[in-house]
């Protein structure tokens, strides 16, 4: 693989790690490989591939040139050794959990994360004879008084899906590395690693969905993991190839190896006009609270400030009215689509308790976190004077009293 970029910024590397046309018939984009498998030159070569003994491609789920070149970038831009690509975020995740936990290990997860998986924690691997535990990790003697000797993982997204809490990785790496066999895991999904890369923090496994920003169109599901060499095969052989099976295909890693490209700019961009909506929802009489990371009133903007490049694309917000005025503000959105995801050049809205954190019940919601009311916008690529326009004139809905619905059809039945 051509690794002459190694060295580069972040974009170069985006744009050309591990890549040379001259080694393609001079193909600007690197080709798709869509074979599913390989020609073994002999048939002691191909024992040689099975025993691990050859290095080489000889079947897609395990190994694939396009898959390779994609995961190599991914590893240079999260700086770490080695990346695996897989068909999804909850693939990557799953992988990554059932690799390397077995039955009577412990995980230690932050309050807040993602619904699926805190699912995957409580309905999968809790169910697998594997101790979960949600500890409050910006709480460091808590985390030291979860510890045990059965502790194998501690797994975090920051900032936290949908609320936005943050860890201070550097801080729960150095607390978890004093006991040997802990594996710190973070969801970097939210950030992508032009604003934040854990590894450099101390983390040893970083996760992504890539079907967000890192891809950034919405047009394909896709994970990753990234870490040192010696984990990554682990979780290829084990994770990928055995307990899930969970591969990308190789179209997809070409549509996310073409996002990657755009990262940089598209980041910079969701940051700036993500900036200027929160300002916007701050500044509005109907606004009960709002939590963006570029806030001063952000509770830890000290933090956001060390360990982010920039406060990222998302916000978390409550209306004065609760969910009631949060869906009459959804419903008002014009240009805002209402649709789960996040990351895509679209800015999108929805209601986490009713949605993408209805895995959880109402009575864990409020213990991890997740305000009834919340309502999450992803803010997208448009330009920020038709952004603002649209909230604000979504808003001005939310500033007048409750109109009554007209009788429905169930009112006059009864
Ligand atoms: C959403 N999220 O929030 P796949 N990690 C984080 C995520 O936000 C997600 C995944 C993993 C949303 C999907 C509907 C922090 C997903 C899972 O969807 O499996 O690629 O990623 O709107």
């Amino acid at each position: 693989m051509n690794n002459k970029h190694s060295a580069s910024g972040f974009s170069t590397r985006a744009i050309h790690h591990g890549y040379d046309p001259k080694d393609h018939h001079g193909a600007l984009v690197p080709p798709i490989y869509l074979s599913a498998t390989f020609a073994f030159p002999t048939a002691e070569y191909g024992a040689a591939c099975f025993a691990g003994e050859a290095s080489g491609h000889f079947y897609t789920r395990i190994s694939n040139p396009t898959l390779a070149l994609l995961e190599s970038r991914m590893a240079s831009l999260e700086n770490g050794e080695a990346a695996v690509a897989f068909s999804s975020g909850m693939g990557a995740i799953a992988a990554t959990f059932w690799t390397l936990l077995r039955p009577g290990d412990e995980i230690i997860v932050s309050q807040t994360l993602y619904g699926c998986t805190f699912a995957l924690l409580h309905h999968g691997i809790g169910e697998f004879g594997i101790q979960v535990r949600h500890v409050d990790l910006t709480d460091l003697a808590a985390l030291q008084a979860a510890l045990s000797p059965a502790t194998r993982m501690i797994y975090c997204e920051t900032p936290a899906n949908p609320n936005l809490r943050l860890i201070d990785i550097a801080a729960v790496a150095e607390l978890a590395h004093r006991q040997p066999n802990i594996t710190l895991v973070v969801d970097n999904t939210y950030c992508t690693p032009y604003l934040q890369r854990p590894l450099e923090l101390g983390a040893d496994v970083v996760v992504h969905s890539a079907t967000k920003y890192l891809s950034g169109h919405g047009d394909i599901t896709a994970g990753i993991a990234v870490s040192s060499h010696a984990l990554a095969q682990r979780i290829r052989l084990q994770g990928l190839k055995d307990l899930t099976g969970a591969v990308m295909s190789p179209q997809d890693a070409s549509l996310l190896m073409r996002g990657l490209k755009t990262l940089a700019l598209r980041m910079d961009r969701h940051c700036s006009s993500a900036q200027a909506v929160a300002e916007a929802l701050q500044a509005h009489p109907a606004v009960q609270w709002v939590t963006y990371p570029g806030l001063r009133s952000f509770p830890q903007y000290e933090l956001a400030n060390r360990q982010m490049k920039l406060p990222g694309g998302m916000i978390a917000f409550e209306l004065k009215g609760g969910i009631e005025m949060g869906r009459r503000f959804m419903n008002a959105l014009r240009l805002f689509t209402r649709a789960v995801s996040l990351g895509d050049a679209e800015s999108l809205a929805q209601h986490p308790a009713s949605m993408t954190h209805s895995t959880y019940t109402p009575e864990e919601r409020a213990q991890h976190g997740i305000s009834e009311g919340l309502v999450r916008l992803s803010v997208g690529l448009e330009d920020v004077a038709d952004l603002l326009a649209d909230v604000h004139q979504a808003l001005a809905k939310c500033s007048r009293p409750s109109v009554r619905p007209a009788a429905t059809a169930a009112h006059v039945l009864r």
